[in-house]
């Protein structure tokens, strides 16, 4: 993809960032558009994927003037041990967030934290006794300690699957057998792709690749569906609430404080910081009115779904809220935090503090948050936020005005509950093609394409369809931004999905979370199908990821594939100096797994290709297109 100087109409659809980005010229602050520009055009052996830095008889690189690595590596090789390492970083990233949330849990089963509950004791239950815990008489942490145990199971390496795979639809389990992508354990498929991928082992691009679905699907049935499910039964398991939306949510005479990340361990700690009356009280002798906190990216899904925090944005605001000159301090936990941050928290007033010791930054203060700490950190962190307040030069100052409304909170359990409790009305909803299908629309931005415009006009298109979105990640701001998140939006859906999501009260877009909760969306797609007695690839669903940026998005593009969905993404991993792999991504794994990849960067002409495929899986139900 090459670049030419964009214009800051060009960088983003919305008024809100063009806004910020107007301000950041003018305030001299470099953004992730500037860098690109200075990046473009990219290294294509890189973009490729034909660069291979795997050993120091390397590297080497795959062009015309060699067609082999200096161990005689070819393209295919190279570019399947780069994209399995690629999903190994993705899986990686979920599955040890999912492992954070077990110590957090398992702290809590074991009395060795006071700072963190179990919220959802009902939830905590069904699922032991899912995973076959025994629940019944036994004392409420003892049956915890259990199911701790249980989901540190998941994670190991001698179990011949992962404990949640209870939920895929038998058929497909047998196909994972059969094809050897059965997950065993989520460290010890991403251990495998590390051991495959060094010089002198898995030299055949297929077999690679096969262990990348293995390994992905090691991610979403084990290590993201365990990340989602104790973080409900730790904060709570979401339920619809009203929120809003924009930079317009941070308040000019307020300390405002952002939380950006992924993990709810801190964000839910710092939320009760400033709900403190007597860091209140403090933030007004300092001058502020009170304490506001926002959230940014998926840390700000995580506390938007539970407990009703507004968004300040996705990961292309993340620099532009700070260049409202309005926040005090963003704290971050990790993933898709740029390190620009630091820089742009500089030119203004804003601190910049770090949480895990997993990710620093070079220049932000480091305020270690541990199991038994977490209360007292988040006290010291919203203090260091007050105490910043004063410093705030009120004439940088420019918030954008006119947040947006939305409804988030939509669990599995809370559309069950929309449903009446039962599954049966979507399906009968399905079956008579007032809602054809549904499409997850997850991830990210990414500054190659103009900011939003993808994900929220592939939304659009889908609803007016009758095609219910499902949306994640970066993905619901944008949504929320584009008011498709309110039940009002039924105005701009066909008729059908009117009809349905009007009876029912409900968005026809559903904010479903964050990135681990692409996890909710394949246990709906398991339920639904098991509950019509077909593998989840004979549904009328697909996902699609048409702004990706990281390798998170890759992994959960293909443990959707694995899993039998239809996945669009806008733009093509660097995989396409093989022809193998991508032979293999755009149409080979639907003969092998019931689903593949499918790449357009246009999101009408993706809307089309995704209404095909749902037409014709439709057709093979026996139903009406
Ligand atoms: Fe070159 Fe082979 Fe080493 Fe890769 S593994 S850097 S292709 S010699
Ligand atoms: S935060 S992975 S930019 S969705 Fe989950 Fe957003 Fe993508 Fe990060």
């Amino acid at each position: 993809m090459t670049q030419t100087k964009k214009t800051i109409e060009e960088m983003s659809i919305w008024e809100d960032a063009r806004q910020m980005l107007r301000k950041a010229e003018r305030d001299g602050v470099e953004t992730a558009w500037d860098r690109l520009e200075q990046q473009t055009p990219h290294c294509q052996f890189g973009e490729t994927g034909v660069c291979c830095r795997i050993c120091t008889m390397g590297p080497c690189r795959i062009g015309k003037k060699a067609q082999f690595g200096v161990c005689g590596a070819d393209a295919d090789v190279i570019v399947a041990r780069n994209f399995g390492r690629f999903l190994a970083g993705g899986a990686a990233g979920h599955s040890d967030h999912g492992r954070d949330c077990i110590e957090a849990f398992h702290a809590v089963a074991h009395g060795e934290t006071q700072d963190y509950q179990i919220k959802d004791s009902v939830k905590m239950l069904r699922i032991a006794a899912e995973l076959g815990i025994k629940t019944e008489g036994r004392e409420l942490l003892d049956v915890a300690k259990d199911l701790a145990a249980e989901f540190f199971e998941s994670f190991g390496s001698r179990r011949e699957q992962v404990g949640f795979i209870n939920r895929v639809p038998l058929k497909q389990q047998e196909l994972w057998k059969k094809l050897g992508i059965m997950p065993r354990g989520v460290d010890r498929e991403i251990t495998e792709m590390m051991h495959r991928t060094h010089m002198g082992c898995d030299n055949d691009a297929a077999n690679t690749l096969l262990q990348g679905a293995r390994m992905s699907l090691g991610d979403g049935w084990a290590g993201s569906m365990i990340a989602t499910e104790v973080s409900d039964i730790l904060f709570g398991t979401p339920s619809p609430r009203m929120s809003k939306v924009n930079l317009a949510v941070l308040k000019k005479d307020q300390v405002n404080i952002l939380v950006h990340g992924h993990n709810p361990i801190v964000s839910e700690k710092i939320l009760e910081a400033v709900n403190d009356p007597e860091l209140i009280a403090y933030a007004k002798e300092k001058g502020a009115n009170g304490i506001n906190l926002a959230g940014l990216c998926c840390t700000g899904n995580e506390l938007m779904m539970r407990q009703g925090i507004p968004m300040a944005g996705n990961h292309l605001m993340t620099e532009l809220a700070i260049v409202t000159g309005a926040v005090e301090l963003i704290v971050v936990d990790y993933q898709c935090i740029m390190p620009s941050l630091v820089q742009v928290s500089k030119c203004y007033h804003s601190k910049m503090i770090t949480t895990a010791d997993k990710a620093r930054f070079t220049g932000a203060e480091h305020v270690k948050f541990e199991m038994h700490n977490g209360r007292e950190q988040a006290r010291k962190v919203v203090r260091m936020a007050i105490d910043r307040f004063p410093l705030r030069n009120q004439d940088r100052v420019e918030i954008p005005e006119n947040p947006v409304d939305l409804v988030t909170g939509f669990s599995n359990e809370a559309i069950l509950a929309a449903l009446g409790g039962t599954l049966t009305p979507l399906i009968d909803a399905i079956k008579a093609g007032k809602i054809r299908g549904a499409v997850g629309i997850v991830g990210c931005n990414n500054p190659k394409y103009q900011h939003d415009y993808c994900n929220v006009n592939l939304a659009r298109e889908l609803i007016k369809k009758d095609i219910l979105v499902l949306a994640t990640g970066c993905v619901t701001t944008a949504a929320g931004k584009a008011g498709l998140l309110v039940p009002e939006a039924i105005e701009q859906a066909g008729p059908g999905l009117k009809e349905i999501c009007g009876a029912l009260g409900i968005p026809p877009v559903l904010h479903m979370g964050s990135c681990v909760d692409n996890a909710r969306i394949l246990q709906l797609a398991a339920m639904l199908a098991n509950e019509i007695g077909v593998s989840i690839s004979d549904l009328p669903l697909a996902a699609s990821s048409p702004e990706w940026y990281s390798e998170k998005a890759a992994t959960i593009g293909t443990y959707a594939v694995a899993s039998g969905i239809y996945t669009h993404l806008g733009h093509p991993p660097n995989i396409t100096g093989s022809p193998i792999v991508t032979q293999l991504a755009l149409s080979g794994l639907d003969d092998l797994v019931g689903a593949c990849f499918v790449i357009e960067p246009d999101p009408f002409k993706a809307a089309e290709l995704i209404d095909k495929r749902i037409t014709d899986k439709r057709i093979a139900l026996g139903l009406a297109g």
